[in-house]
């Protein structure tokens, strides 16, 4: 039996459901830690997130202002298209779906460019980034996320691979249309559904 096999194997003598884990993945207890570029560094207050784009009024948002809305604690699956999952993990965060509230989202607006620092991006449908549990999240595990995970602010969106979820996310921009962010320019899928195994373009 090999690496993968023996695995979901491990996965189902614990006592979990193997079907929580998409084709190809493997299950880790580590929190591995991936992304391109340096890990930027915030003084107070400088951190700050602007939903922008075919909305009706544009909205800026501090840490503070975020901390202040309705906060949701999640667990969810994460899933990074380099093959590991991590089940149960625990975000605290704002519903994106409610931010867009606040900026009133435009009727020609289909897709979601999420803006990182440094200029990752990526692009999300927006009946994706408004379900139930999709979080602009500023904590992990109840407490500040890590820079290294993306701290003060990233988003979680649960049902798609891990880099559909943008650390140090900085801007939500409504477009009509989709457009290839950066890993999808690179060959990475404009959907990546993890159970679909949709890694690559195309597929
Ligand atoms: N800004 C930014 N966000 C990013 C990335 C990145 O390179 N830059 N990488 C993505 C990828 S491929 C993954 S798997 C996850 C990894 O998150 P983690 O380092 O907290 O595990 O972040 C995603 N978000
Ligand atoms: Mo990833």
């Amino acid at each position: 039996m090999g690496f993968f096999d023996r695995n979901r194997q491990e996965l189902v003598d614990q006592g979990l459901d193997p079907s929580r884990l998409p084709p190809g993945q493997y299950l880790t207890d580590r929190f591995p830690v991936l992304h391109v570029g340096d890990v930027p560094e915030y003084g107070p207050g400088e951190w700050d997130l602007t939903i922008f784009g075919l909305v009706d009024s544009p909205v800026r948002l501090g840490l503070d202002d975020l901390r202040a809305l309705p906060a949701a604690d999640l667990t969810f699956d994460i899933h990074c298209v380099t093959k590991w999952s991590k089940f149960d993990t625990k975000w605290t965060g704002v519903l994106v779906r409610d931010l867009f509230e606040m900026a009133g989202v435009q009727a020609g607006a289909t897709h979601v460019m999420e803006h990182a620092e440094f200029g990752y991006t990526t692009n999300v449908p927006l009946t994706d980034i408004t379900v139930d549990n999709a979080i602009v999240a500023y904590a992990y595990e109840g407490e500040e996320i890590e820079p290294i995970h993306g701290g003060p602010v990233r988003i979680v969106i649960p049902h798609l691979y891990f880099w559909k979820s943008a650390k140090w996310v900085r801007g939500l921009e409504l477009c009509e249309g989709d457009a290839p962010g950066f890993w999808e320019r690179n060959g990475y899928n404009m959907y990546g559904d993890p159970f679909r195994e949709q890694r690559f373009t195309g597929q």
